[in-house]
């Protein structure tokens, strides 16, 4: 009897039947998507755009780069942004010519700004620019901004509102936050890719970045909270959390401003809609069974991802757990 043998060399080429999808933004997001495209090809990344940034009339996307250059290992771990190594000879030079430069752009990453920007100019969208941008640094995994619109997460403050960079970047974070927006979200239209992603996938993850300002921006967008509330059996969340204090990042700040309990308890409640499984880490096993009364199941593990062989650990115990 003759066989057939399928054989395929299309790197976009994905079995459905396997397919992970994660909600991702920020430096935790990178770590485990890392994790999981150590050990499979059909994964894509729906990337947060709220933090996304016009500066001397470039396009920064920060969220999307970061996991760029993660994924293409070129991701300055230290910081946890930007390309290593980087130069910031163009930087000095704005410094010369007057500008503000408390946005710490180097040479490489200037020349992704710069092409992304013309590529806009030219009249393609963000979804194309940064499949573009993927095949250039020769990476798998997709990466999908959330939105091809424009929405922009702003921090309500007693001084004022601004814009995420301006609060956290220039002003360090320093003032008291009241609240935060998400300003576009009512009118953008989900990247029907991304609801496609999460539809046609075995398992999704909400990736442990900070809730209200990686994750947040994406879940206020109706067509992906609606896709994600119908496909809630196959979504876990990893939690950012270890007891009260984020794993890294502003991340207490924002939930105490939003009335969220800072506790894996608190966010289970505030994903409980479209999730209905977690992660937690085994510090916080004390909040198991009241997480398990939202009905969602829990999974105690090490979450502190400080190195390559802790990314693919975290990787392999969510899909071990999730039967992927
Ligand atoms: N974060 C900083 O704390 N300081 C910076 O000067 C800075 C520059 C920067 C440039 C490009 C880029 O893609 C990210 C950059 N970030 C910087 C990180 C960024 O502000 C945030 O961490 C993310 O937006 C949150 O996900």
């Amino acid at each position: 009897m003759a066989r057939v043998i399928l054989l395929t060399s299309d790197s976009n080429f994905q079995d459905k039947r396997k397919m992970i999808t994660i909600l991702a933004g920020g430096t935790g997001s990178v770590k485990l998507v890392r994790g999981i495209a150590s050990q499979t090809r059909d994964l894509s990344v729906i990337s947060n755009v709220g933090d996304n940034y016009w500066l001397y009339g470039l396009y920064i996307c920060p969220d999307i780069d970061t996991m760029l250059y993660g994924l293409a290992d070129i991701l300055d771990t230290e910081k946890g942004w930007g390309i290593k190594k980087d130069t910031f000879g163009f930087l000095r030079q704005m410094e010369m010519l007057g500008e503000e430069t408390w946005f710490k752009i180097g040479d490489r990453d200037a020349s992704i700004h710069l092409m992304r920007t013309n590529m806009l100019k030219n009249g393609k969208n963000l979804s194309d620019i940064t499949e573009w941008m993927c095949q250039k640094f020769a990476i798998d995994t997709k990466i999908i901004p959330v939105t091809d619109n424009s929405v922009e997460t702003r921090i309500v403050t007693n001084k004022g509102e601004l814009h995420l960079q301006e609060f956290w970047v220039k002003y360090k974070g320093q003032d008291k936050v009241e609240g935060i927006k998400y300003l576009g979200a009512d009118k953008a239209r989900a990247n029907p890719a991304a609801v496609n992603a999460i539809h046609d996938s075995k398992l999704v993850i909400i990736a442990p970045g900070n809730p209200l300002t990686s994750i947040g921006p994406i879940l206020s967008i109706k067509g992906i909270r609606k896709e994600l509330a119908k496909s809630k059996k196959k979504v876990v969340v990893v939690s950012p959390l270890i007891g009260n204090a984020a794993v890294s990042g502003p991340a207490a700040k924002y939930l105490e401003a939003a009335g969220i309990e800072v506790s894996v308890y608190g966010l289970a409640k505030m994903y409980s809609e479209v999730a209905s499984h977690m992660i937690i880490d085994s510090a916080d096993r004390l909040h198991t069974r009241k997480i398990e009364n939202l009905d969602m199941k829990v999974y105690e593990t090490k979450i502190k991802m400080k190195e390559k062989k802790d990314e693919e650990s975290l990787a392999s115990f969510i899909m071990k757990q999730m039967h992927v």
